[in-house]
């Protein structure tokens, strides 16, 4: 598949999508959203594929919207295109999707981030929502999840001043799981998606679906949720292998059935 703005390409069962708009510091126009979510959802589907790695340039994961695409946006027009769907189908992606990020990683570019389920970044980020400069506020998610990330007090403060925090903070506040110097974010983010790329894919995609369960639901209906997929689990090849390669003392081979 050709793309305009991201480049694709697969390391043993892992695929990695890349921002590729480096005039602009990967600013995030119609476009490049659209084959993103296109090409995560084509990795979704390919069975050769176990976890998606998503990753930007060291100078930018995003800087946000494409402020020039947005500039001469009117409501009626911008109600009706309904853009904000596109970026619904991320959240419906089964594999685990790792966010590799360096740089800015700003406004919607910081959206795009959480709408990840891991973080690895650089020394070198600053991550924030400055929309309120621009006179409007996030829209693809950023007031909801940046809030569930970190909390009120950090999100208000994130959101209402618009300045950027730095990896430091971000770890601290829980928003990335791992910073490292900017010449290995990526190669510790393909080390984590290995990692899990190892574990049995169908036990990887429950989990993912039951951790999204806990920020969005209930916990009763969390709960529900996590004991169905555990009985399904026991339906699974992967999890005779799995118990079977234990008690052999070797190590189990998960063929995702
Ligand atoms: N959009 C368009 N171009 C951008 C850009 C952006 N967001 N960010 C940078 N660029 C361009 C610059 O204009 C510049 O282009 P030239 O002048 O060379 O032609 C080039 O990238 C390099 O940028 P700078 O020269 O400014 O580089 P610096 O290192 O000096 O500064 C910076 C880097 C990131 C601090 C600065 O570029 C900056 O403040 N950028 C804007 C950050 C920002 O405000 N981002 C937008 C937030 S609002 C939606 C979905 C999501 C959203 C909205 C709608 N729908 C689905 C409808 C989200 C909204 C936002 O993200």
């Amino acid at each position: 598949m050709l793309y305009e703005h991201i480049k694709s390409s697969t390391d043993g069962s892992v695929g990695i999508i890349r921002l590729d708009r480096p005039e602009v510091l990967n600013a995030l126009n119609l476009k490049i959203v659209d084959e993103i979510v296109e090409e995560m959802e084509r990795m979704d589907r390919d069975g050769a594929i176990r976890v998606i790695v998503l990753t930007g340039s060291d100078k930018a994961f995003a800087a946000g919207a494409d402020i020039g695409e947005m500039a001469d946006e009117a409501v009626i027009p911008l109600l009706l295109k309904d853009q904000f769907a596109v970026w619904d189908r991320i959240a419906k992606i089964t594999k685990p999707i790792i966010a590799a990020v360096s740089g800015f990683v700003l406004g919607g570019g910081c959206e795009l981030m959480m709408n990840c389920d891991m973080i690895v970044a650089s020394e070198t980020i600053r991550i924030g929502q400055p929309e309120i400069k621009l006179g409007v506020m996030p829209g693809a998610g950023g007031t909801q999840r940046l809030t569930k990330a970190v909390g009120k007090a950090k999100a208000m403060e994130m959101l209402l001043t618009g300045e950027p925090i730095t990896a430091e903070q971000a770890l601290q506040y829980g928003l990335i799981n791992k910073v490292v110097p900017v010449e290995m974010y990526f190669t510790e983010a393909m080390k984590l998606a290995k990692q899990i790329a190892l574990q049995p894919p169908v036990a990887a995609r429950l989990i993912k679906k039951a951790v999204l369960k806990a920020i969005d639901n209930p916990l009763d209906e969390g709960l529900e949720y996590e004991r169905n997929c555990f009985y399904l689990l026991f339906a699974s090849e992967d999890r005779s292998e799995g118990m079977k390669a234990f008690a052999e003392k070797r190590r189990p081979t998960f063929s995702g059935r």
